[in-house]
């Protein structure tokens, strides 16, 4: 799917503050600053119009804003995060989507849902079902989805601590081609419904770079994982390695800093 747009959000002084499960050391928010910055600049790079939103201090997380809604090309869906202190995010992004979805229904309690475990295939969205993505936000969201036209299935990830999010461990990079750490390809091929037969198979030292973003013919990986940059080489796919070290050190990776669409 070729996206013409993205909503990004500023990091804000108060990013320190945020989740993260395994924190090395607090991340440096100048230099979070400039690494968005250029991950922004590199989306409109790759053609988008890109929409920045100011940084929203009273939510540290608010810049990961993969995970306030689902976006198709058929319509939207807020989505209700399951960290409490993320569940306000959705409030902060639905004004500016409004501004491109008429219709923009939401994840209702007791349904929680993070748009990092959603992941489109041509039309067939696998859910995760995961720490933050309960059975009934994925029931949920199938419904939206059939509406809308769409296939869904489930992948359950909670005997997967490793992953925060189903996309954490997972890319769709087109054409049939999928990036998956080694600790879920096998699960990936499992899913009847998308026949992933080409998997790139990212080892457990470089299991972070799964979570890359194929953005119209480019993808982007995180810089520091030259395996996965090699393997897409080979297959004659571009790809753009951007530093987002301090986002790393809270849990979040390249596909979590934007919207796409
Ligand atoms: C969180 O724990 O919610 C944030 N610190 C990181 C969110 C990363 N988002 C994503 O993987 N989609």
């Amino acid at each position: 799917m070729n996206f013409t747009r993205a909503i990004v959000r500023h990091p804000g002084a108060s990013f320190t503050a945020g989740l993260s499960s395994a924190r090395e050391a607090d991340p440096d928010v100048d230099l979070a600053r400039s690494q968005h910055a250029r991950y922004s600049q590199a989306l409109c790079e790759c053609g988008l119009e890109v929409t920045r939103l100011a940084p929203d201090e009273s939510y540290p997380d608010s810049t990961f804003v993969e995970d306030t809604a689902i976006l198709t090309s058929r319509g939207a869906i807020l989505a209700r995060p399951g960290a409490l202190s993320r569940r306000g995010e959705v409030y902060g992004i639905a004004p500016c989507l409004r501004g491109f979805y008429a219709d923009l229904p939401q994840i209702e309690a007791p349904g929680t849902l993070d748009g990092g475990d959603i992941c489109e295939a041509d039309g067939h969205f696998l859910i995760g079902v995961s720490a933050r993505t309960n059975e009934e936000g994925a029931r949920q969201l199938a419904r939206h989805l059939a509406r809308l036209g769409f296939t869904s299935s489930e992948v359950d990830i909670r005997n997967n601590p490793a992953l925060l999010h189903l996309k954490s461990g997972i890319a769709y990079l087109g054409a049939g081609l999928w990036v998956a750490d080694a600790g879920i390809a096998g699960e990936l091929r499992s899913q009847a419904a998308i026949a992933a037969h080409d998997v790139i198979v990212v080892p457990p030292a470089e299991a972070y770079a799964a979570n890359c973003v194929r953005v119209n013919g480019t993808i982007l990986v995180a810089a520091g994982y030259p395996n996965l940059r090699a393997a897409l080489k080979a297959r004659g796919l571009p790809s753009l390695a951007l530093d987002v070290s301090e986002f790393r050190k809270m849990d979040g990776g390249l596909s979590c800093l934007s919207l796409r669409f």
